[in-house]
């Protein structure tokens, strides 16, 4: 679970936070789905609104597939690291391995984008996401659920941020199939 063994969830005030969903090896589209729903199941995160889905060419040098990238908004009562500590542990379920090496092909990747207005650094947790302005995989989605939402270190909207990004082009909507799309309702 989250926190430390025997810990509870903190109870504390609400908080926006918004995430980043990655994959590129095995059923993408499932392991995306499959994250949304573990968030949705987990006390203390409601899931508030998630983006569309996107194919995107790959970032980074190990020659690997295309990735689906997704970003969900949440309304959390969780610390930021008990947020993280629950990413990682879906991650996990759904058979990511970290052995691997930097920026290699990846079943799920979950990466913590912003906890309400938090900065945060340190070795275990940066928050805003220290790239997040460099990736259109990130940015496009992100505009969907926030475009307005104002980055606390590089005062810019999202949608700022992604008008001036590099290789917007490598981002493209996915046609979904109806068997396995990301849901749209909002859990309450
Ligand atoms: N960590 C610190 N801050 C955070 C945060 N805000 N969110 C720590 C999440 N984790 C954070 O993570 C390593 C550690 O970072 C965690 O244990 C946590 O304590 P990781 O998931 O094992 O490493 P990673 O995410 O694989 O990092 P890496 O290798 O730097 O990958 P990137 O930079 O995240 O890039 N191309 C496309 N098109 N789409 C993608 O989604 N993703 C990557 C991965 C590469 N290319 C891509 C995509
Ligand atoms: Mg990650």
């Amino acid at each position: 679970m989250t926190g430390a063994p025997g810990s509870h969830p903190s109870q504390g005030p609400a908080v926006d936070a918004y995430v980043s969903l990655g994959s590129n090896l095995g059923d993408r589209e499932a392991h995306l789905a499959a994250a949304i729903e573990a968030l949705r199941a987990r006390p203390g995160i409601r899931v508030t609104s998630p983006s569309k889905i996107y194919e995107t060419a790959p970032l980074g040098p190990p020659p690997q597939g295309p990735y689906l990238n997704a970003v969900v908004r949440l309304r959390t009562q969780l610390s930021p690291h008990e947020l993280l500590a629950c990413l990682l542990e879906i991650e996990v379920a759904q058979g990511r391995q970290r052995s691997a090496g930097r920026w290699t092909a990846r079943t799920l990747d979950l990466d913590l984008l912003f906890y309400g207005s938090l900065v945060l650094d340190e070795p275990g947790l940066c928050v805003p996401h220290p790239q997040l302005h460099e990736r259109a995989f990130v940015l496009v989605p992100l505009c969907d659920v926030a475009p307005r939402l104002v980055h606390p270190l590089l005062g810019k909207t999202v949608e700022e941020l992604a008008q001036n990004v590099r290789d917007p082009g490598a981002v493209v909507a996915f046609r979904v199939n109806s068997s396995a799309r990301i849901p749209e309702k909002a859990n309450q």
